[in-house]
């Protein structure tokens, strides 16, 4: 079967490039986040030097959660699973003893914006759009996409993004610091992301990981204490009837917009 996620390593920084390939758009399915996981363990057990986060789809970053797997009334074992994967993928990815940097090649909605500041340094093309836009969508985001948010961003700022759910333009997003760099192309990106790594040339690669850990641990050991109540909270959430009709008419605004 044809790989969803492709690795290659950059011959001059030796740097990791995982390129998220679900054609058209990156959803995030249960099956995505697996072998994104499993790409993830390699890279730790390899000791990489940084890894650069990017996608191979035209235009898109990654679209959010595969919308399929949230509508209609998804099965509960499941959703279940889909759920601990996309926590498991987060844990990983916020939580990675190396760099990473995320090339945001193309729009960055939702699921594809959570990947994004779950990395420590955001490079984005221009004129691509990025936020969390799970309210409109009907979406409650869990804490600890929340906390990731708040993570790059003031609470307060992080608050009017997610209650508006606006997604912001490559400009906007720099202007408020959701991303640090704006390139023009991908070696502009590979460029900007070596300055990045290089700033831990000097740095010891345990005393580095483990200072990330301690930075970031709180919300990492919160949701392990949490997993199961977290995927029940959003399942329950989600069978709502009301919650299915919201994501019902926007999927279906989602296809219509083509026609
Ligand atoms: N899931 C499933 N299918 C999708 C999704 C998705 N997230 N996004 C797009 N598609 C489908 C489209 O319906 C379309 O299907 P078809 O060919 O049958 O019409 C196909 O993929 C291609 O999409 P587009 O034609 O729309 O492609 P464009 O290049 O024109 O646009 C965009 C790309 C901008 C990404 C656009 O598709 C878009 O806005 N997608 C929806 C993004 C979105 O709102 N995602 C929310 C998902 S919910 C989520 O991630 C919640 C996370 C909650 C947990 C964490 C809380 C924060």
């Amino acid at each position: 079967a044809q790989k969803l996620v492709d690795v290659s390593v950059d011959s001059k920084t030796g740097v990791s490039i995982v390129s998220l390939n679900r054609k058209p758009v990156n959803s995030l399915s249960l099956e995505l986040f697996k072998e994104f996981c499993g790409v993830m363990d390699d890279l730790e057990s390899e000791k990489v030097r940084g890894m650069i986060l990017k996608s191979s789809c035209d235009n898109v970053f990654s679209s959010g959660l595969d919308i399929t797997e949230l509508y209609p009334h998804p099965d509960e074992d499941r959703f279940h699973a889909f759920w601990l994967w996309f926590q498991e993928t987060w844990i990983k990815l916020y939580g990675s003893s190396f760099p990473t940097v995320a090339f945001i090649n193309g729009h960055a909605p939702a699921g594809g914006c959570v990947l994004a500041i779950s990395c420590e340094y955001r490079i984005m093309l221009p004129y691509y759009k990025i936020g969390l836009n799970e309210a409109p969508v009907g979406i409650v985001a869990p804490d600890w996409v929340v906390n990731s948010l708040k993570s790059v961003l003031a609470s307060r700022k992080a608050e009017q993004l997610l209650t508006s759910g606006r997604l912001l333009d490559t400009q906007e997003a720099f202007d408020i610091g959701l991303i640090d760099k704006i390139v023009n192309n991908e070696e502009e990106a590979l460029a900007r992301s070596e300055e990045f790594f290089s700033t831990f040339d000097n740095v010891p690669k345990l005393a580095r990981a483990l200072t990330k850990q301690q930075v970031r641990k709180n919300e990492i050991s919160k949701l392990i204490k949490n997993r199961s109540n977290d995927a029940k909270l959003f399942l329950n959430h989600i069978l709502r009837p009301e919650t299915q009709k919201i994501i019902g008419s926007y999927f279906k605004s989602l296809k219509d917009r083509k026609k």
